[in-house]
């Protein structure tokens, strides 16, 4: 038996589901069984059935369950998967900050950890934080940790007064104006799609902003041909497979997340064999951290 049948046969044993970030490798996409953007996932682990989720991303996607379904087993099948993003803020950074705007509504991006989502009033991801801000009653926004996001949250509206962290990823922002405009050359008829996490010069370019499965979505259905994408490559095995007939172009071949690649599918197989590498979160942080995400699911409906 290889290693693939080994999994599915362990996952039926411990009534599990796998799921996969679009950044995971494309072989572990395949042995899922949803593969999504952190918002999709985030609500399949709240409503799947299963005991047991294995979840192929990193740290702060699989904590998110566990605070979501306490009482499901999450294994995060390579513990060190992080994403130093959402370890740059500390918890009493944002008591600080509250303590400087007290009518401020704390919104954090998803990427981040559970003592900063317990600390939070919202979490909102790239597909449903504009429209979770807009409609939240504070003028007086505290964004964290990502300003490439909450600029482009921020621009679009101007009603609101926006106090941005100053985190950023690590892999959104190697990508340069430059290497958009060097592609924009060689394929200039080419649609640009970006994910916010870009910095703005780079969003400038876009011909749609969005998140990983909004990108997807938006090459799937349109009538173009050839597409720059321009987010982490991970993503171009779920394009290139649901549209065999289209062009995809990554603008640098920088664009890894190494954290989002540390996940094989030996991990897997050990992770399920062993129901080890178990994700834990403390009950009193959980449970204010609980709070912040299901926000999230009831505004974003
Ligand atoms: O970690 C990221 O960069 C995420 C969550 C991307 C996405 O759009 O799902
Ligand atoms: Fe974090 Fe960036 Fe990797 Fe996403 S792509 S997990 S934001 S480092």
């Amino acid at each position: 038996m290889d290693i693939q049948e080994e999994i599915l046969k362990l996952k039926e044993k411990k009534d599990a589901i796998i799921l996969a970030h679009y950044y995971q490798r494309p072989e572990i996409q395949e042995i899922a069984d949803a593969i999504g953007d952190s918002y999709y996932l985030s609500k399949l682990a709240k409503d799947c059935p299963n005991k047991v989720i294995v979840f192929c991303g990193v740290r702060f996607m699989a904590e998110s369950a566990k605070i979501l379904s306490p009482e499901k087993t999450i294994i995060l099948p390579v513990q060190e998967a992080g994403c130093p993003m959402a370890d740059i803020v500390e918890r009493q950074q944002i008591i600080n900050l509250k303590k400087e705007h007290p009518n401020a509504a704390v919104v954090c991006y998803i990427n981040s950890t559970a003592q900063v989502k317990a600390e939070s009033d919202v979490t909102v991801t790239s597909s449903n934080a504009f429209k979770i801000i807009k409609n939240l009653e504070q003028e007086e926004i505290i964004f964290l940790p990502d300003q490439n996001l909450g600029s482009y949250i921020a621009e679009q509206i101007p009603e609101k007064r926006f106090i941005l962290w100053k985190g950023f990823c690590i892999t959104h922002k190697r990508i340069q104006k430059s290497n958009i405009i060097f592609i924009k050359k060689k394929k200039p008829r080419a649609k640009v799609l970006v994910h916010p996490e870009c910095e703005k010069d780079v969003r400038n370019f876009a011909d749609f902003i969005g998140s990983t499965k909004e990108m997807i979505d938006y090459a799937t259905s349109s009538k173009e041909k050839d597409f720059i994408i321009v987010t982490e490559q991970g993503i171009l095995h779920a394009l290139q497979k649901k549209n065999p007939d289209k062009n995809f172009y990554i603008p640098d071949s920088t664009m890894i997340c190494t954290n989002m690649k540390k996940i094989r599918l030996e991990d897997v197989y050990k992770g399920l064999f062993n129901m080890n590498s178990i994700i834990e979160v403390e009950e009193k942080i959980r449970q204010k951290a609980f709070q912040s995400l299901i926000n999230m699911h009831r505004y974003a409906k």
